[in-house]
C-alpha cells in the first residue's frame, strides 16, 4: 500500500480521540521507519492543535528494563503531552479509555528553553526549576498492547493522560536515583523500584530526550513538563480501583478509578 503519512495520522488520531482500538499500522505499512512514525506523531499533535490542544511537554518511554522487557521495544522513544492529557483532579474516569495501564514517574519542570546535542546531566539541571511526583496513564491504541517500536512512536507512545503531585521539590531535594517508588493497587504492593532504573538516574532521561529531539530540530521550552519514564511495569487498571505511589521521603501520590 502506497504510504502516505497524513493519512495514517488521521487514522491514529481518530483512534485516539475515540479510544478506539486499532491494528497495527506497522500490518499495513511494513516499510514505515522509525523517522516516519515521528512525523506521524508530528501531524497527529499539529490535528491536536487545531482542536485547540496544546503542547505543554513531553514524555520519555520505555526508559527501564522492566518496561522495555513488558511490551518487547528495547530502546527508548518519546511521545508529546498535550494541555487535556493533564488531569485536574484525581479522578480518573474510564470513559474513553481502553484498557488503560498506570505507572509511577516523575517530572522535571523547565525553568529555561534546553536545545542541542550532546545535552549532559548537568546541562538539564541548570535548566530545572523542579521535580514532582507524577502518576503516567498509558493506554495503547493497539489490540492487547502489542506493537512494534515504529507502531509505538506512532501512536505518541501511548500517551494518553498524566497526574502530577501538589507538592514541587528542588532538584537538589534528594538524589532521584536512589529513591525507591512503590505501587499498589487496592492496599496491595504491584510492583517496586528506584530511581537508578530510569536509564540509571530519571536526569539522564532528560537529557537523553534532548538529544532525540535535536535530531528533528526540536527542543524543550521554559516551563513544559518532562515526564521521565516509568520506574516499574505499568499496572492494569479498571473501574473501582485506588491507585497508590509511594516516593521514598517526599510522601505518596494517588488516584481513583471512575465510571
Ligand atoms: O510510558 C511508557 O513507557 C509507555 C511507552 C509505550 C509502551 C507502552 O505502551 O507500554
Ligand atoms: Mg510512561
Amino acid at each position: 500500500m502506497a504510504m502516505d503519512l497524513q493519512e495514517i495520522a488521521r487514522h491514529i488520531d481518530e483512534h485516539q480521540q475515540q479510544g478506539r482500538e486499532m491494528d497495527k499500522v506497522t500490518l499495513s505499512y511494513p516499510s514505515l521507519k522509525v523517522e516516519d512514525a515521528y512525523k506521524i506523531q508530528r501531524i497527529c499533535m499539529e490535528e491536536a492543535a487545531s482542536r485547540g490542544d496544546s503542547l505543554i511537554g513531553w514524555k520519555m518511554g520505555l526508559t527501564s528494563a522492566a518496561k522495555q522487557k513488558m511490551v518487547g521495544v528495547e530502546e527508548p522513544i518519546y511521545g508529546r503531552l498535550t494541555s487535556s492529557m493533564e488531569m485536574n483532579s484525581s479522578v480518573l474516569s474510564m470513559e474513553g479509555l481502553i484498557h488503560p495501564k498506570v505507572e509511577p514517574e516523575l517530572a522535571f519542570i523547565l525553568k529555561k528553553d534546553l536545545k542541542g546535542e550532546n545535552i549532559r546531566p548537568r546541562d538539564v539541571w541548570m535548566a530545572t526549576d523542579c521535580v514532582l511526583p507524577a502518576i503516567e496513564v498509558i493506554d495503547s491504541r493497539y489490540r492487547n498492547f502489542s506493537f512494534t517500536l515504529e507502531d509505538v512512536v506512532a501512536d505518541n507512545a501511548s500517551s494518553t493522560k498524566f497526574l502530577l503531585g501538589d507538592q514541587a521539590f528542588s532538584p537538589y531535594e534528594k538524589a532521584w536515583d536512589k529513591m525507591g517508588v512503590s505501587i499498589l493497587k487496592n492496599g496491595e504492593v504491584q510492583h517496586e523500584g528506584v530511581g537508578s532504573d530510569v536509564l540509571g538516574h530519571p536526569v539522564r532521561s532528560v537529557a537523553e530526550l534532548v538529544n532525540m529531539l535535536h535530531k528533528e530540530d526540536l527542543g524543550l521550552k521554559a516551563g513544559m513538563v518532562v515526564l521521565t519514564g516509568g520506574f516499574t511495569e505499568a499496572v492494569n487498571v479498571e473501574e473501582g480501583d485506588e491507585i497508590l505511589v509511594d516516593y521514598e521521603g517526599l510522601g505518596t501520590l494517588s488516584m481513583s478509578l471512575s465510571k
